[in-house]
């Protein structure tokens, strides 16, 4: 889909034919596409909310091409980390629609506030895929401005986002641009481990009490590495935004309309003014935390069997071509894009340039600091060290 605003154009609407108000079976969880690829035409949340989306087909064409897309480069960048030409990979295996879902409900204007595992809204922000895979590579510390594509950069110290994403929040509403139909909101992604943060818990205090426009974003893929999320919690995670004073709704993270569909509602709410909320997406880690994990030493096949029957992808395969929304070559097409982005993906990370050690030292302030400065000095000098040695 084109950045912007999908899902909310006129133009010639499929009605869902088999549509049917429910909640996929699951009190507790927003879901418009069942596993099977029916379409449920709306939901209501546990605070009365109603959630639908009115796509056009060419829309929904687009977020399955969204997510094979996605799905595909992540791939790719774990292949290219086996064969040791990235340091890490975090990879997303799972938990597209989730956040194809999100990134596709965010307005231009909105901020979001990704951990590391963001690839899909990072791809929907309209960001070039090969710049995360620069920082996992090491060569340089990103490469986006956070700015011009709205999207901060990825961090690692757990739940540290949220902080950053509240107090960024707290200052869109104190520079007044809330309240508008074309206010801005914010977003912070964070895992289900990082409800345990305190980092996380301040945040939900600080957005509480300020009303700050922001939606907080949990991803519960079931695992802060290997602890699972019963070490986390004893009640569902969207439940504790209550006790904050905000609401919480709980979706299936593996259905992409409906993560659009309570994203948007929740950035709306708040460039309105209303304040915050929580989204837990429920999914799944079909993946290792990181290819430094070997999730088989705390989880057991038939778990990750049973999710893999919940895919976001062959739910919306399934779905496109139940209501006949695609022609024949519609998926051979995409997956031929997907094959050879993946392919210029490669070969621009195997191009990458080397940078001069001290290099490192650029960009960490954007007006640099003497003890930074100190540091390069020295580090240069013991550098000059070698010159002329074997090595
Ligand atoms: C403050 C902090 N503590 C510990 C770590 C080590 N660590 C990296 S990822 C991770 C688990 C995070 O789990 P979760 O929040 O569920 O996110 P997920 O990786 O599952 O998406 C931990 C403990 C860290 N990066 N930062
Ligand atoms: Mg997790």
């Amino acid at each position: 889909m084109a950045k912007g605003d999908p899902g909310v154009s006129t133009r010639s609407r499929r009605a869902a034919p088999r549509s049917r108000k429910g909640t996929g079976g699951d009190p507790e969880l927003v879901q418009l596409l069942t596993p099977e690829g029916e379409r449920i035409d709306s939901v209501v949340g546990p605070d009365g909310t109603v959630y639908s989306v009115d796509f056009t087909d060419e829309e929904y064409r687009g977020l399955y091409r969204d997510l094979v897309l996605v799905r595909k480069l992540d791939a790719e960048a774990t292949a290219l980390q086996r064969q040791g030409e990235l340091g890490l990979w975090a990879s997303l295996l799972g938990q597209e629609a989730a956040q194809v879902g999100s990134g596709r409900a965010l307005r231009t204007q909105d901020m979001a506030f990704p951990t590391y595992r963001e690839h899909g809204v990072l791809y929907c922000r309209g960001i070039d895929p090969i710049m995360p895979l620069g920082l996992f590579r090491g060569v340089d510390q990103g490469g986006w401005d956070p700015n011009e594509f709205k999207f901060n950069m990825y961090t690692i110290v757990i739940g540290a986002q949220t902080l950053h994403a509240t107090g960024y929040a707290m200052g869109v509403a104190m520079d007044g641009k809330t309240g508008t139909d074309d206010g801005e909101a914010v977003i912070a992604y964070f895992g289900d481990g990082a409800t345990s943060q305190g980092d996380v818990n301040e945040s939900f205090v600080w957005a509480s009490v300020f009303n700050a426009p922001l939606v907080f974003f949990c991803q519960n893929n079931q695992y802060a590495i290997s602890e699972p999320l019963e070490r986390q919690t004893r009640v569902p995670l969207y439940r504790r935004a209550a006790g904050f004073g905000f609401p919480g709704v709980r979706v299936d993270g593996n259905d992409v309309l409906a993560s659009y569909a309570v994203t948007r509602t929740a950035l709306d709410n708040a460039r309105h003014g209303q304040g915050p909320s929580l989204i837990e997406a429920y999914t799944y880690r079909m993946g290792a935390h990181t290819t430094s994990d070997d999730p088989t030493r705390y989880r057991i096949a038939s778990e990750v069997e049973a999710w893999q029957a919940k895919d976001p992808i062959a739910r919306m395969k399934a779905f496109l071509t139940k209501q006949q929304i695609v022609d024949a070559d519609f998926f051979a097409e995409v997956d031929e894009q997907a094959r050879r982005e993946s392919l210029h993906l490669r070969e621009r990370v195997l191009a990458m340039p080397n940078p001069e050690p001290v290099t490192m030292f650029d960009h960490v302030y954007p007006n640099g600091s003497p003890l930074l400065d100190e540091q390069r000095a020295k580090f240069s000098r013991y550098m000059e060290s070698f010159e002329g040695s074997a090595h």
